[in-house]
């Protein structure tokens, strides 16, 4: 089973948490998705408080070293996903980012200029689920 790691806005706003939530779900058919809470709807109410954010950082970095694959949306734009992704280019970890083209704000260059991170321009949800179909069968 290949381990995905997901990451979405947290702190950075809670937008698109839907997305991530259906997005998640259809990654959990091709691996084990580490990041599953990052769709929870009720993630900052309840869950948030249970956990410092030292274990966080040290949970999602051990995850981060442990992943095949980081799938993230982008288009809420959040420091911790930019932080993510940029650990995780640095471990040589597959990079796939999934931007909705009608989000508010243009996509950073510093993900949308790096040739080593691949990103989807979606249109549709089934737009980025073909993205990540493709990111699968390239691992
Ligand atoms: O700056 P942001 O909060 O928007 O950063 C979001 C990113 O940081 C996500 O992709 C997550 O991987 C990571 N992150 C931020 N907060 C948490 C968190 N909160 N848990 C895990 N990863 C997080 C507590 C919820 C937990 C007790 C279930």
């Amino acid at each position: 089973m290949k381990k995905i790691y997901f990451a979405g806005s947290i702190r950075g706003g809670r937008e698109n948490m839907e997305i991530y939530a259906e997005l998640i779900e259809f990654l959990s058919n091709y691996g084990t998705v580490l990041t599953e809470h990052v769709g929870y709807k009720d993630l900052e109410e309840t869950m948030e408080s249970e956990k410092s954010d030292f274990a966080i950082y040290d949970q999602d970095i051990a995850w981060l070293r442990e992943c095949d694959l980081v799938v993230a949306e982008v288009s809420q734009p959040s420091i911790g996903v930019g932080y993510e992704i940029g650990i995780a280019e640095s471990l040589g970890k597959k990079i796939l980012c999934l931007y909705n083209e009608e989000a508010p704000k243009r996509l950073s260059a510093m993900l949308a200029g790096n040739e080593k991170i691949s990103t989807c321009f979606y249109n549709s949800i089934e737009h980025a689920k073909r993205c990540i179909e493709g990111a699968l069968k390239n691992l």
